[in-house]
């Protein structure tokens, strides 16, 4: 019989490799693989929710229902809230920093997430995801700060996602590799499924919303059709795919190489820099690739080194296969001098807050 490794194996064995650690950061990874399972449960119901009840109403067992994206914000804050391990949370539902309640204990570190990414496509049943990224508490005194929350890329402790697809994995580094769980609900555990995880070499797919070309640079564009192999010597093309929720897209591409992009966009000047959130999509997902032997850029540079002046601030985005992603920032390089104009003002804007 092969090694059974548990997500909760998984991380104390790791842990072991650092004598100081005192095991707080293995119990948080802990408290998300369990908030993983309570969201799986509620979106394996969510097709039931005209039989049992319309969100906002009472179901037949007396139950309050509610909109899965409330309800996945929801657990995730409630299993952390009272742990001692965090010092605050942001979440892409709310304006603001969440601080912890004051009866309970505050930690050292911080918590960021996207409680249920690609939201539009439950009522599809087309696969969601949840992304988390874990910072730790750079500032003195008892509660979690912006300054906290507002770190790059690069001083991630930890990030993550899990996908509620054909079945549920969730998927985190520490930096040391990455690695994929597989949840059983026949004995609700999450079982190691993909150890070590590494980009294959050779590329099969790419991820964007075509439909959107219209909006996209003169840059982008001609990248677009070196993927499909129209431009560029005797390239073969990629194949594609787009679920339109990027936890499922990103997924996809890691496991059999490719790229996702969601670029800015300059028909919409005041909006320069795409859709996706640096803080709570971007910088989890760019940890996780370069840990894989993959690259995120935003076009101009690495998506790590960006240093972030708000909690909600947008990023273009390009994911994958690290010779893809160079190739898409030589085109926007070449032919798009007037967005990167446009966009570089936007990226290095200093943070807007009082620490
Ligand atoms: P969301 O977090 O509000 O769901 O938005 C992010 C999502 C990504 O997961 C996905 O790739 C993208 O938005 C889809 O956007 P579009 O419909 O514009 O292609
Ligand atoms: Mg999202």
């Amino acid at each position: 019989m092969n090694k059974i490794v548990t997500i909760e194996r998984h991380i104390l064995e790791k842990q072991k490799k650092y004598p100081g650690a005192t095991g707080v950061f293995t119990n948080l990874l802990y408290d998300m693989a369990l908030a993983a399972k309570l969201i799986s449960r509620e979106i394996l119901r969510a097709g039931l929710i005209d039989i049992l009840g319309a969100a906002g109403e009472e179901n037949v067992y007396g139950e309050q229902q509610q909109k899965l994206d409330v309800f996945a914000d929801e657990t995730i804050f409630k299993l952390n809230d009272h742990t001692g391990r965090l010092c605050a949370m942001a979440s892409e539902e709310h304006e603001d920093i969440i601080q912890i309640p004051p009866h309970f204990d505050s930690g050292k570190y911080i918590l960021l997430y996207d409680p249920l990414d690609g939201s539009s496509n439950i009522d599809v049943d087309a696969p969601v995801g949840t992304i988390f990224a874990i910072h730790r508490k750079i500032t003195e005194g008892p509660h979690g700060t912006m300054t906290d929350m507002l770190q790059s890329g690069r001083s991630l402790a930890a990030a993550g996602y899990v996908i509620y697809g054909s079945s549920t994995i969730m998927v985190y580094s520490t930096g040391q590799g990455v690695h994929g769980f597989t949840l059983d609900r026949t004995v609700g555990e999450f079982f190691l499924s993909h150890d070590n995880i590494r980009i294959p070499a050779t590329p099969t797919y790419y991820s964007c919303n075509p439909g959107y070309e219209k909006y996209w640079t003169p840059g982008v564009r001609r990248y677009h059709k070196w993927l499909q192999g129209i431009e560029g010597e005797g390239r073969k093309p990629l194949g594609q795919r787009y679920i339109g929720t990027m936890v499922a897209d990103f997924h996809r591409n890691l496991l059999k190489g490719g790229i996702y992009f969601y670029p800015g966009d300059l028909q919409n000047p005041a909006k320069p820099q795409g859709k996706l959130r640096l803080m709570f999509e971007a910088q989890a997902m760019a940890f996780l690739v370069e840990q894989a032997g993959g690259y995120a850029s935003d076009g101009l540079g690495n998506i790590l080194d960006i240093r972030p002046h708000d909690l909600h601030q947008r990023v273009p985005m390009f994911i994958g296969n690290r010779e893809l992603v160079e190739q898409a920032e030589q085109y926007i390089q070449q032919y798009d001098q007037e967005w990167c104009d446009a966009y570089r003002p936007i990226r290095d804007r200093q943070p807007m807050f009082t620490p």
